[in-house]
């Protein structure tokens, strides 16, 4: 892990982070992929990916006209991909909804980010910090990869020779620069591997490294709010009724970091709800709970944003 005056290892670790990298670009290395994929029809539904919000994402400089710099952090949730390999069950989470004690991940490292850009605020005067998690219009692999941090996978993750892929990225982006000096990019390394492409039980991931979205279960499962037909091929996944973490599974380099770690009991009230029942207990239960009891029993968890509904068309529909 780099190392930065006030911005130590120990600071940084207790903040959740395991890794970090430091970037002056503010053009996108890979954004004329995004443009075709954009172009190709590939966004399926998701709108905020198209037309003006697509070109802002060239450029942070579209976003932050004053960047100079961001400091990009990797905040992993492998342990609990480990932790999970205990459980048996039917129905499946992906593992990032587990991996920040069960809350929204928005919702967490905002907080983690926040410790940080004070942690800087203190030591550096005159300085505009944003963050960027997942919402903003920055291509967050893309400023990943600037940053030194990995490389594109085929399955289009961002992986880290030494983490592999289960992390989310989060950064901040500065006013000022730090002159930490240029990061060495992430070098491929895929080789003649394909097992993500083989694994992907709907046939989403193209040849140019990028997922056709309304192909991918995990766009059905928490993008798609009505009651639509899933992609085909869904009822061949193993249960993933929210997010799908099959083509992170099978990556040689998320194996081998997994080979290091060991299990722990794991818990939390949505392992309870969804691992310690029958699935047709599962549906009861939630088929008796109101929108509103169910907003309130999954709060600040990532099943509020599909809903009660949502949940229950994934299950049903994977059962068909
Ligand atoms: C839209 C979106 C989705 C969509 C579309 C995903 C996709 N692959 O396009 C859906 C809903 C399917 C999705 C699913 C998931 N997502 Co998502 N998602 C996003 C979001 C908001 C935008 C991504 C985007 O712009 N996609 C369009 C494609 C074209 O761009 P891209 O994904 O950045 O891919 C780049 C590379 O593929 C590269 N590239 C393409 N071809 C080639 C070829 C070569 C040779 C090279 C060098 C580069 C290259 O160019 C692209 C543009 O920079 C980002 C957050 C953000 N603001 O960036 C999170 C993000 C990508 N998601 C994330 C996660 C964790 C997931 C899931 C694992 C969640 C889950 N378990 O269900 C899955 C993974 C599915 C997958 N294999 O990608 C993380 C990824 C972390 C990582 N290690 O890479 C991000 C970065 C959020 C975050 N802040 O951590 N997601
Ligand atoms: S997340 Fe699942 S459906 Fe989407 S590309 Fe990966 S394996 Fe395929
Ligand atoms: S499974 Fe193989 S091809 Fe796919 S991302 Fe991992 S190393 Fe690359």
């Amino acid at each position: 892990m780099l190392s930065y005056q006030f911005l130590n290892e120990k600071f940084l670790n207790d903040q959740g982070v395991i890794d970090w990298g430091y970037t002056e670009e503010h053009l996108a290395h890979s954004y004329h992929y995004f443009q075709n994929w954009v172009e190709n029809g590939n966004a399926g539904s998701l709108e905020y990916l198209k037309g003006q919000k697509a070109l802002t994402r060239e450029s942070i400089k579209n976003y932050f006209p004053h960047f100079q710099s961001a400091l990009v952090f990797l905040f992993p949730y492998y342990q609990t991909k480990k932790d999970l390999e205990q459980v048996d069950s039917k129905l499946k989470i992906a593992s990032y909804v587990h991996g920040f004690y069960g809350e929204d991940y928005h919702l967490y490292l905002r907080q983690r980010l926040g410790e940080i850009k004070n942690k800087i605020l203190n030591e550096v005067l005159d300085c505009e910090i944003l963050f960027t998690l997942d919402t903003q219009p920055v291509l967050e692999r893309d400023l990943a990869y600037r940053a030194g941090l990995g490389w594109f996978g085929k399955n289009s993750m961002l992986i880290s020779r030494e983490h592999g892929s289960y992390f989310i990225i989060g950064s901040l982006l500065l006013s000022r620069k730090l002159h930490l000096g240029p990061a060495s990019m992430g070098v491929d390394h895929c080789g003649q591997c394909r097992a993500c492409i083989e694994a992907c039980p709907t046939l989403a991931i193209t040849p140019e490294r990028t997922i056709i979205a309304q192909k991918c279960i995990s766009t059905y499962t928490i993008e798609v709010f009505k009651d639509e037909k899933p992609p085909e091929g869904y009822q061949n996944s193993h249960g993933e009724i929210f997010g799908c973490d099959i083509c992170q599974e099978v990556c040689p380099w998320n194996v081998k970091k997994l080979k290091t770690l060991v299990s722990r009991k794991i818990s939390n009230p949505l392992i309870d709800f969804f691992y310690s029942q029958k699935v047709e207990d599962i549906i009861a239960s939630l088929e008796s709970m109101s929108k509103r009891a169910f907003r309130k029993f999954f709060a600040n968890t990532p099943l509020e944003r599909t809903g009660r509904d949502g949940v229950l068309k994934n299950i049903k529909r994977y059962l068909k």
